[in-house]
């Protein structure tokens, strides 16, 4: 647990940052703690992505415990909320023994990554062939990506990073048959997961979404359960605007999981609060960094405390800003 707490609280420091400090100097110029201070605290934490449901509910704890306290932690019930929130949505952690045991034991089970260009797919498909196989599995990549020439290079690239075989095609290819080559390829070896890479950009959006239908189809062709999960990989700096995004995929596609990336390039981390919530969709994995063992499976209690530079999850009875001592 605390290998994972190191990454999520430094992988969340930007956003972390920026919320501690501003919510010390709001409450420290307003020890009473009134409805102009509260209101800042609001936009504070709106202004972190946090949403503004999860926002006002924070609001309100806190309102409540100054009726009572003299002195309010206000991070301590800031992050109790989000971890009490997360905790209810069905974002439990992912590992692996969990994802293969639901799926039964018929081998392999098929990731198919989706999402729009740039948004962080071809390294967290790499990434998780290298989480999986830290874990003890067999991998297989496939570079379903064949609209630019770059993306398979990338891909093999990554592959031999983390020691992952890729099957590739040529540019320009059926993206549909590099998936179904690769499913047979993962079927003959008996590999517990096969990743598939897609592309983030086609002619039109339209063109996009039935390109990913044809390779759902393609795979159902070697292995009719298959895919058994599909990821929508989204930017966690573009803010509102993956929420778009996951709503045109998922009503597409039907995903299965997300993987917000990018969250140490921003001071908005809360937005994986605000798309937990408002989708309902599982999240799965984070992006907390540009290397391999940058991408972490989900855990609500090691996000809350890392969106508040904390790396303990005990909680803490006490008042102030003590908080601050776990650090
Ligand atoms: N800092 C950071 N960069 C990331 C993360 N995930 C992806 N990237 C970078 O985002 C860029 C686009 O990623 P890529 O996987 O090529 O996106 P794709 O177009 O969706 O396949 C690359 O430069 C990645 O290194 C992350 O979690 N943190
Ligand atoms: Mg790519």
């Amino acid at each position: 647990m605390f290998g994972l707490l190191k990454k999520f609280r430094e992988g969340l420091q930007k956003t972390s940052a920026r919320l501690v400090t501003e919510i010390k100097r709001i409450v420290t110029g307003a020890p009473r703690l009134d409805a102009a201070t509260l209101d800042e605290l609001e936009a504070a934490l709106i202004g972190a992505d946090l949403g503004v449901g999860t926002a006002m509910e924070i609001v309100e704890r806190v309102r409540q415990a100054a009726a009572t306290q003299r002195e309010v932690d206000v991070v301590g019930i800031a992050r109790a909320e989000i971890e009490r929130e997360l905790r209810l949505l069905p974002s439990v952690a992912t590992t692996a023994r969990e994802m293969f045991a639901a799926l039964g034991r018929e081998k392999p089970v098929v990731v198919l990554m989706v999402g729009v260009n740039g948004t962080g797919k071809t390294t967290t498909t790499a990434k998780l062939a290298y989480w999986l196989k830290q874990q003890g599995h067999t991998v297989l990549l496939a570079a379903a990506d064949t609209f630019r020439a770059a993306a398979i290079e990338q891909l093999q690239l990554w592959g031999q990073r983390v020691g992952c075989e890729v099957i590739a095609g040529q540019y320009g290819a059926d993206s549909a048959a590099v998936a179904f080559d690769a499913l047979q390829a993962a079927r003959r070896r008996g590999v517990d997961f096969l990743v598939v890479d897609t592309a983030g950009r086609l002619h039109t959006k339209k063109n996009l979404m039935e390109e990913m239908k044809k390779i759902h189809r393609s795979l159902q062709k070697v292995m009719p359960s298959a895919p058994h999960e599909t990821w929508l990989v989204l930017d966690g700096t573009t803010g509102m605007n993956a929420l778009v995004q996951a709503r045109e995929f998922h009503q597409a596609l039907g995903v299965t999981g997300l993987v917000v990336t990018k969250l140490d390039g921003t001071a908005k981390g809360g937005i994986v609060v605000a798309i937990a919530r408002e989708l309902k969709i599982p999240v799965r994995f984070l992006g907390l960094g540009e290397q391999a063992d940058d991408l972490q499976p989900f855990d609500p209690a090691a996000f809350a405390a890392g969106l508040f530079g904390q790396e303990t999850v005990s909680e803490e009875v006490g008042g102030g800003f003590s908080s601050d001592r776990r650090r």
